[in-house]
């Protein structure tokens, strides 16, 4: 049985409704600005200044609120390149954080009543005493480096200080190999640097954007929205590399419905037919790459007619796409995605999308990638961080191109093993839900309950807040300072957090609990400041600036000094890899056991009556954290099945039909959802929306709305380089009665 009975906060009786905030308009935002403008409604709120935390492309805004303290409106800050003064619908809708009234609203600790584990509801004190206490008693038991720290975004952050002060790095983030590890790996590879975010694509001055299952436009990175559009007006070329007919396939001249997993065949026709061709940029390859020669003998027998065999796209299409890409040269970006965790050859299919922009000479070119650039923000003083005896690179030794901590594997060091010399024993979770952001389950609570200590600080009463100890309920970010955003870009900029209105309930910012568990463990010294806010003012007094001016402004900009945009033409660049050049072929792959130029490989296929599990993402939602916002819910409830109409006919489904699903590992969903037959999926599989199917009840829109597609991914398939999870390999046979309900009779 279970030593850690999974707690739904619902067993709780947690009041207090609150009024939700005015209807939302979600008209591009500068003409809702000057509407209000015009009204003079504006000019009676109060401005501050704040950055959006619904994803993490970290728009900068204003938020307005009234003399009583209702937040009114966010809207772009127009001077900001991360949102060029328009937000997307979750920006706007941000505020719908703010005004759940399924928030966490006071500090829980796990108790047992009448035999029961339940939730209790306790004073700040009384659960940061027991936090400290227990990080003591496990540092002195196993030491600092048993306590890990899950983490995302801006508490994350203070967070991270808290643990390194306290002699623990064992820290990891979905960010990385539940999303784009792979990718930064693939081009560290080859470029000698990560792509980063926001990605250094160079989309407004394209002519050629082509797209390997980035689905932007449902996926709403803001400025790359914006400037994709502004392509395509400008008259781009757009392709679109999907299974499923998306939005951007919509705008595309080229959609190639590619058969699932066979990308890197793909793109290993496309050099063939560029080398073959002399389509490729042959000064900037030679001047700038190195292993163009063995590349060249490799490709050779990748033809479009092999790659047809394999990815169902015509050779003649492989042909033709390949030439507009060649003709857009060097304004073309072959975009390098972002969750690219697929098929566990990730690093390889990354460096296939690296190695093609490099022949096309696209790296470091106007309409290709520019050489981003971000200013320094300096830490405030603060003692030397201890040294861990272990850390996260201990832990993921296993993959020897991993470069931030793998979850997975930092969750599987929980689990008592002979041969674990670094055993995991409590965990921090911040701001991640990882029941949903991270496959594999079974892993997952057999971890969670070997644990002898577990704290979660969220927002919401988000199904992860069932496994903890103590829930620390953190205000949201219209409530809070944070760090300054400094993000890499055209040129630096940076941008500031400051909270618009008081925290309501009893939530407090991040900052305020990482120093209040700071100062318990002693830790006092790192801790130098009473507010965030005087952490703040000191660095941007460094920066030439400070509080008072970015009130008024909210982000503010420097000039560029790492060199031009663009490589100037005809002059010798060197690269941050070992050679000086890019590295078509690499050295350090095969030194390491690797494949030194990337090789298509099969993946399993969905055996009879099952389909290719394929999910992604819907513009006004992220991931699970956005499913009960009251603004965003009013807008997509619940997720739907895509199902081709061939594959309707075959089972006898209608349109909007309930239905169930059940994995290749006879894993059946808790929730059914609704079908919706179109012809924009192929019949070998189906898709949703990932980030619905909530299991908690407190969390009153979401419950059992739609499903969960993390509880369908119980098979991964691990990137051997960086320890990524592949999350595309499952596959689902469509039930149409209620499973549940047959067994219960
Ligand atoms: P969310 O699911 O949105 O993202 O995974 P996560 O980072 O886990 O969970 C965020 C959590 O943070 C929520 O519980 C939310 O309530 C809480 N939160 C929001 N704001 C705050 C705050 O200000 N403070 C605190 N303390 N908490 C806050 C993302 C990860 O998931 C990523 S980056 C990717 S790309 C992957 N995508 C993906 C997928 O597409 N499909 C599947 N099946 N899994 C995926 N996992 C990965
Ligand atoms: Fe917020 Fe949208 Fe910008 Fe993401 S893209 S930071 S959700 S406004």
């Amino acid at each position: 049985t279970s030593r850690r009975k999974f707690i739904k906060i619902s067993a709780l009786g947690l009041g207090g409704v609150v009024a939700s905030t005015s209807a939302l308009n979600f008209v591009g935002s500068k003409s809702y600005l000057n509407e209000l403008v015009a009204q003079n409604v504006i000019k009676k709120l109060k401005k501050t200044a704040t950055y959006c935390e619904v994803c993490f492309w970290k728009c900068a805004a204003w938020t307005y609120s009234d003399e009583q303290g209702n937040i009114k409106k966010i809207i772009g800050n127009e001077t900001d390149p991360h949102c060029y003064g328009r937000l997307c619908p979750r920006g706007t809708g941000g505020v719908g954080m703010y005004s759940d009234e399924d928030r966490l609203k006071t500090p829980l600790i796990r108790t047992i009543v009448d035999g029961e584990e339940t939730f209790k509801e306790v004073s700040w004190d009384e659960a940061l005493d027991l936090i400290a206490s227990k990080f003591k008693q496990i540092k002195s038991s196993y030491g600092a480096e048993s306590i890990a720290l899950l983490k995302h975004g801006s508490p994350g952050k203070h967070l991270e200080h808290l643990f390194k002060a306290f002699g623990s790095d064992t820290i990891a983030e979905p960010a990385y190999a539940q999303c784009r590890g792979a990718r930064e790996a693939g081009f560290a590879l080859t470029y000698g640097s990560w792509v980063g975010s926001p990605e250094p694509t160079d989309i407004r001055d394209t002519k050629c954007l082509v797209l390997i299952g980035s689905h932007i436009g449902e996926n709403m990175h803001n400025t790359q929205v914006q400037e994709m559009s502004e392509a395509i007006d400008n008259g781009a070329t757009i392709i679109t590399v999907d299974p499923r007919f998306s939005t951007a396939a919509s705008k595309s001249k080229h959609w190639l419905a590619i058969k699932p997993a066979t990308d890197i065949a793909l793109m290993l026709a496309w050099m063939n037919v560029l080398i073959e061709e002399g389509l490729y940029d042959e000064d900037y390859v030679k001047r700038y790459t190195t292993g163009f020669n063995e590349l060249k003998d490799h490709v050779l027998n990748f033809t479009p007619e092999w790659a047809y065999g394999i990815t169902t796209i015509k050779p003649e299409e492989i042909r033709k796409t390949a030439r507009a890409m060649a003709n857009a040269a060097p304004s073309v970006i072959v975009h390098p995605g972002r969750h690219v965790s697929w098929y566990g050859d990730d690093t390889q299919r990354a460096r296939t999308v690296a190695i093609l922009n490099a022949l096309l000479g696209s790296w470091g070119r106007r309409g290709g990638f520019y050489f981003k650039e971000s200013i320094k923000v300096p830490k405030f003083p603060s003692p030397k961080y201890p040294h861990p005896k272990w850390d996260w690179k201990n832990i993921c030794e296993k993959y020897p191109m991993a470069q931030m901590g793998i979850t997975t594997e930092v969750i599987r060091a929980a689990i008592p093993n002979k041969e674990n010399k670094y055993p995991v024993k409590a965990m921090m979770v911040a701001g991640t839900n990882i029941t949903k952001s991270i496959p594999e389950k079974e892993l997952l609570e057999k971890a969670m309950n070997e644990m002898e200590f577990i704290v979660v600080m969220d927002t919401m009463p988000m199904d992860v807040t069932g496994y903890a100890d103590v829930v620390l309920p953190e205000c949201t970010y219209l409530e809070r300072y944070d760090g300054i955003r400094s993000a890499t870009n055209r040129t630096p900029s940076i941008a500031v957090r400051v909270p618009a209105v008081q925290p309501k309930y009893n939530s407090k910012p991040g900052w305020w609990v990482a120093k209040q568990i700071g100062e318990r463990l002693g830790l006092g010294d790192y801790f130098n400041y009473n507010d965030y806010k005087e952490v703040i003012e000191w660095q941007l007094e460094q920066m030439g600036t400070s509080l008072e001016e970015m009130n008024k402004i909210g982000v503010k900009h420097y000039p560029r000094k790492s060199g031009p945009l663009y490589l100037k033409e005809g002059e010798n660049y060197e690269f941050p890899t070992e050679s000086g050049k890019i590295e078509l072929y690499s050295k350090e792959l095969k030194n390491l056991g690797f494949d030194p130029l990337p090789n298509y490989t099969k993946h399993p296929e969905p055996p009879q009556g099952f389909y290719r599990l394929n999910y992604g993402r819907a513009p006004m939602h992220t991931f699970s954290r956005t499913a009960n916002n009251p603004n965003l819910n009013d807008l997509k409830s619940e997720n739907n099945l895509w199902v081709n109409p061939k594959v309707a006919r075959i089972i006898g489904l209608r349109n909007g039909q309930e239905v169930w699903l059940r994995n290749q590992d006879k894993i059946t969903s808790t929730f059914g959802i609704k079908v919706r037959v179109t012809e924009r999926v192929r019949w070998d599989s189906v898709y949703m929306v990932h980030g619905f199917g909530h299991d908690n009840k407190k969390l009153s829109r979401a419950f059992g709305k739609g499903i969960n597609d993390t509880q369908m991914i119980s098979k991964t398939m691990v990137d051997p380089i960086m320890g990524g999870t592949g999350m595309r390999g499952n596959f689902v046979e469509i039930l149409t009665e209620d499973p549940h309900k047959t067994l219960e009779v």
